[in-house]
């Protein structure tokens, strides 16, 4: 069993009463909003690899694409001997890519809060390479990590963050997380980042709001999980999910919509929803390379190398000290 401490419990998740507290202080705030963490519960992760094969989100089969034409480049710039440390792991269909490119792993350290897609991703990662230590973290990566003790010493480690998931968090939190990267990272170390590129607007309007209507779906499962978990009474039909691009920001803005004026109790708090009233629920904001590479300076790091993928709609960044 290569499987290193292999315990998903419920005990580290935050306790109820901590997620009662983010709730209530994001429905008090003006104007409302909600962290996009909340997305990711079980139900919440299986919709967003739904997400992934509709045909107007791009993002996922640009990468893949991306990996397909650049990984073993990519395994050459890395170098022997690395540990990865995958911050939201998700169901690391991405991850087997890489992996498979990288000469003598030393260790894969997937984080992921959702027990699910940990579990899953873990079996399907035994499966392609047996040989290959696994040492999960089931723990929220914006906190302080503590990382498990490498099987062997690693020539360097990479933080492996792949899918625009930094694109969730605004410039001043994106600079802060990229620093803990770095510091984790050490001297030697690496951060591999996937950055989706600023484009049309039509193009981006047409990914965070499918045809099939499976991203309001994903949207909407926020206010199922709040009934579920704190007993909210949210009625799903009263509320709408809508995407913009916000370009002189150069991020796509998502908010769930009250249809009509409302009340809704979350705790001991009742929340007044206007007619219309927009709840601000994520931020996926779009990079020009330019941009990037100054948020990463402000990070303390540079950027090493960029691959893009065939149609130049999604980049990969390796970023070093
Ligand atoms: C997983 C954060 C990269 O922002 O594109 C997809 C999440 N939200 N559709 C993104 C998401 C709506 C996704 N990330």
């Amino acid at each position: 069993m290569n499987v290193q401490a292999y315990a998903v419990r419920d005990e580290q998740r935050p306790p109820d009463n901590q997620l009662l507290q983010v709730v209530q202080r994001g429905l008090r705030s003006q104007p409302k909003r909600l962290p996009s963490w909340l997305f990711y519960d079980d139900h919440g992760s299986a919709l967003f690899e739904q997400i992934c094969e509709q045909p107007e989100y791009y993002l996922t089969r640009a990468e893949i694409a991306l990996l397909d034409a650049h990984a073993s480049e990519i395994g050459e710039v890395l170098g022997p001997d690395v540990r990865l440390v995958e911050y939201g792991s998700g169901h690391a269909i991405k991850t087997r890519l890489l992996l498979g490119h990288l000469s003598a792993p030393v260790a894969w350290v997937p984080i992921e809060l959702s027990t699910d897609a940990l579990r899953q991703s873990m079996q399907r990662m035994e499966e392609y390479l047996p040989t290959l230590p696994i040492q999960p973290l089931p723990v929220d990566f914006t906190r302080p990590l503590r990382l498990p003790v490498p099987p062997r010493a690693p020539r360097r480690t990479v933080v492996y963050f792949p899918g625009s998931t930094i694109g969730n968090f605004d410039e001043r939190e994106a600079a802060q997380l990229l620093r803990k990267m770095r510091s984790e990272m050490g001297d030697n170390g690496g951060i591999l980042v996937g950055v989706d590129l600023k484009k049309d607007r039509s193009i981006l309007e047409a990914a965070y709001n499918d045809a099939a209507g499976i991203t309001s779906a994903f949207t909407l499962n926020m206010l199922t999980r709040l009934n579920r978990e704190l007993g909210c009474n949210f009625e799903l039909g009263a509320f709408r999910h809508r995407a913009h691009y916000n370009a002189m920001a150069g991020r796509i803005e998502t908010h769930i919509l009250s249809n009509r004026e409302q009340r809704v109790r979350v705790g001991r708090l009742q929340v007044l929803f206007r007619e219309e009233e927009a709840m601000l629920v994520e931020y996926s904001c779009k990079y020009s390379l330019d941009d990037f590479a100054a948020l990463a300076a402000v990070a303390g790091l540079a950027v090493q190398q960029v691959w893009l993928d065939p149609q130049g709609m999604f980049s990969l960044q390796y970023l070093v000290r």
